[in-house]
């Protein structure tokens, strides 16, 4: 299953925290900032002022120039932060995953989330109708497989907006942008692209990695994987530790099934012993898999529960590998786990979870013995097998 990010960005934030307060502001070309006469800066610009030219940032008294009709009002900062607070405190309702970027937007990791409600995007819709009624306010929201095409998405849909981007879809979406389109992209950068000849996102995906690398050095790769629509960046939500993972290269390219998931099987092992190690259990768990071409994929899922069983972990990746193979049949070079969302102990043991009470035990077991004599001395039924074939980076 590919991963399905939101990026939520409400509308005009200020201005409509403002708005809600004073309904009279409504539908007017209303500015919060600084006082125009004592050189104040914008901070929020209601959309009936943008056509004039009006954004953040502009000094006051320019926008009063350009729009001599604006109403400019100072900022309350308790009152921005108070609507924050319930803005991500909605989200944190649909989703463990949440990343809060500044007061008014997030990053939503929805993977596996979206059932009940059909699709991602009646999730979001319910997202929208939960904003609309509490706090009056309306959000556009970027739905894509990774976070810089979700955030684009969500800047090109303002305001209301809903914008999704079909896994498969982002590089054609991302073609005919401008550049300064792209996070990560400033105004000093942009003229740099300029001066190459790079106006669009797509020319900047076409040029090669070792012609934008002499002219950016570090920065220039991760901007020409943005600009291709890779970025496999997690939505971290803070405070957490952010993942554990583990992956493994092999000597041969190999199609063998039995062979990943024997070696599927060994690295959850290690990484929930690590897990088992912090107290704590995961809710999210993803697999990465590099071809022989070195297309590389990375399949994600939310267990319902978390956990810190190497077999629930090892069944849920299982369960993926089936899916990622049955999609691509392409030799494989390489194969990883992450376990992610990670949460501390407490878990109530109920009556009725003798079964899942043997396997924790057997986990003990083999953890006791593996951290005592190495990690070769003990594997279960499943990670038996020959380990001519590997190297691990
Ligand atoms: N902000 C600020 N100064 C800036 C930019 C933003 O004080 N230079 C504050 C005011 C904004 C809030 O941060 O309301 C959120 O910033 P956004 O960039 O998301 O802008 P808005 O929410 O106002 O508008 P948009 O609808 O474009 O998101
Ligand atoms: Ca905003």
């Amino acid at each position: 299953m590919a991963r399905y990010i939101f990026h939520i960005d409400l509308d005009a934030f200020f201005v409509s925290v403002e708005q809600v307060l004073n309904p009279e502001l409504k539908g007017k070309p209303v500015i919060v900032g600084g006082d125009p006469e004592r050189r104040g800066v914008v901070a929020s610009a209601a959309y009936e002022a943008r056509p004039f030219g009006i954004h953040a940032g502009m000094p006051s008294s320019t926008a009063r120039r350009l729009c001599p009709q604006a109403i400019f009002i100072g900022s309350h900062f308790s009152l921005y932060r108070d609507a924050s607070a319930k803005f991500m405190k909605i989200l944190g309702d649909f989703s463990p995953h949440i990343e809060p970027l500044g007061l008014d937007e997030a990053y939503l990791d929805v993977t596996g989330c979206e059932e009940p409600y059909g699709s991602p995007r009646q999730l979001v819709l319910a997202i929208k109708d939960r904003i609309n009624k509490e706090l009056k306010i309306t959000a556009s929201v970027g739905i894509a497989t990774c976070k810089v095409v979700a955030k684009i998405a969500s800047d090109l849909c303002k305001p209301d907006g809903l914008l999704e981007i079909a896994p498969g879809e982002e590089q054609a979406f991302l073609n005919p942008l401008p550049i300064a389109k792209l996070p990560g992209v400033g105004k000093k950068t942009e003229q740099a692209l300029k001066e190459m000849g790079i106006t669009t996102i797509g020319a900047l995906a076409k040029l090669p990695l070792d012609t934008i690398n002499r002219r950016f050095g570090a920065t220039g790769t991760v901007l020409h994987s943005y600009a291709s629509g890779l970025d496999d960046r997690e939505v971290e939500t803070p405070g957490e530790a952010k993942s554990i993972s583990q992956e493994l290269t092999f000597t041969h390219d190999t199609f063998d099934r039995n062979f990943l998931e024997a070696n599927l099987h060994n690295l959850c092992q290690e990484v929930c012993q690590d897990l088992r190690t912090q107290s704590k259990r995961t809710k999210c768990v993803a697999i990465k898999l590099r071809y022989a071409d070195f297309k590389t994929i990375t399949r994600q899922v939310t267990l319902q529960e978390a956990s810190d069983v190497t077999r629930v972990v090892f069944t849920t990746a299982q369960q993926l590998l089936s899916k990622a193979l049955a999609q691509r049949e392409e030799p494989v070079r390489l194969i990883g786990i992450r376990i992610s969302s990670l949460i501390g102990e407490g878990k109530q043991l109920s009556i009725f979870d003798s079964g899942t009470a043997r396997p924790e035990h057997l986990d003990k077991a083999i953890d006791k013995i593996r951290s005592k004599y190495g990690s070769t001395a003990i594997k279960t039924g499943n990670g038996i097998f020959s380990e001519s074939n590997q190297e691990r980076l």
